[in-house]
């Protein structure tokens, strides 16, 4: 099977395999996993923050990080595409009781002006602007990577407006790769990030959420609360430092994906990106996606679909330029498909 339905699909490398069953451990909820500790260190440092939390995925890491920014009550601004919001079910209506307000822009940010507009004066019938959530690379905008240009003025006016800035850099890495900027200068003006080991850099598990000390120890707090404070997770953390070892390969997904997409378009589909792609490939379709999904499954390739017409496919580490070719192969067999094997 060609699995292209997303990057979280990937299995642990025998390197990983070993490097878990060798790692150093201890009770992480007692802050002694030896492991832990220095995977939460190595990845604050890249990203130029203090200190790191490892939590067991990104949607958890995102939750803690809205958590232990605000206060129930307070408001969240986010795009309305970001999968904070839209692929995280009601989690930060539900955890911390914000109000989220959703903003509208292209490939999924927004422009200072669209934030201040929609950012209220101190006032009883308003709940407290408190923070921004941002995401690079935007999935949901087909990887969109989004350069210093583009994020840079919202982060630095959302602190002149007192409010606190979240990446959620679930792909920060491909990010980094993609503009040739490093993944530290793309968070500069952040308050935390979470980045996650789990997606493009192919480890089994985990999220690292990264930030200053006094906000960290607060997320530390929420992840106990949310049952995500692990035990001897060093066996993890070892993959996900193996991982991180993994950026530099970032762009030969990123190459995978534009012949994917150069492929489907000479093909006749329509494929399309954004306008700094990354490893993903969206496909928009004239029919629905599921029986598309479903004859590209019995041919030997799996997809997956982000909207009733629209298909994504991701490159990543357990995708070889044979399976860009077969999966080719497959499209051109089901050019004109229309659902009734026709
Ligand atoms: N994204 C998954 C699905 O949930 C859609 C995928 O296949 O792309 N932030 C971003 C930007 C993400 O894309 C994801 C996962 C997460 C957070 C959540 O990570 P996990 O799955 O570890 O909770």
């Amino acid at each position: 099977m060609v699995d292209l339905r997303s990057d979280t699909v990937t299995r642990p490398s025998p390197a990983m395999r070993q490097a878990m069953a060798e790692a150093e451990v201890g009770d992480d909820v007692y802050g002694e996993d030896p492991t832990v500790n220095k995977l939460e260190r190595t990845v604050a440092a890249m990203l130029g923050k203090e200190c790191g939390l490892f939590v067991p995925s990104g949607t958890m890491a995102n939750q803690i990080a809205i958590l232990a920014h605000t206060e129930r009550g307070d408001e969240l601004f986010i795009h309305r595409e970001s999968h904070a919001y839209y692929y995280e079910g009601a989690a930060a209506t539900l955890w911390a009781g914000v109000m989220v307000t959703l903003l509208e822009g292209s490939e999924g940010t927004f422009s200072p002006d669209e934030l201040k507009s929609r950012v209220r004066p101190p006032n009883i019938h308003h709940p407290r602007p408190r923070l921004v959530l941002l995401e690079n690379t935007h999935n949901r905008a087909g990887g969109a990577a989004l350069g210093p240009d583009r994020l840079d003025p919202v982060m630095t006016a959302s602190h002149e407006l007192g409010l606190a800035v979240h990446v959620d850099g679930a792909r920060l890495f491909n990010a980094a790769v993609a503009l040739g900027v490093p993944a530290e200068r793309l968070v500069r003006e952040a308050d935390s990030v979470s980045l996650c080991l789990s997606k493009g850099l192919g480890a089994p598990v985990g999220s690292v959420l990264v930030g200053a000390p006094d906000f960290i120890e607060r997320a530390r707090r929420f992840r106990k609360w949310l049952g995500g404070g692990m035990r001897q997770a060093g066996v993890l953390a070892a993959a996900g430092l193996v991982a991180l070892g993994n950026v530099g390969r970032l762009a030969d997904d990123h190459r995978r994906a534009r012949e994917l997409r150069d492929g489907l378009t000479a093909l006749g589909y329509r494929a399309w990106g954004p306008s700094v792609p990354t490893n993903m490939v969206m496909v928009d379709l004239e029919g629905d996606a599921q029986p598309m999904i479903d004859a590209a499954r019995e041919r030997g390739v799996l997809i997956g679909a982000v909207s009733p017409h629209r298909l994504r496919l991701v490159t990543h580490l357990d995708v070889a330029d044979d399976d860009i070719h077969r999966a080719l192969d497959v499209f051109h067999a089901l050019r004109g498909y229309d659902g009734h094997g026709r």
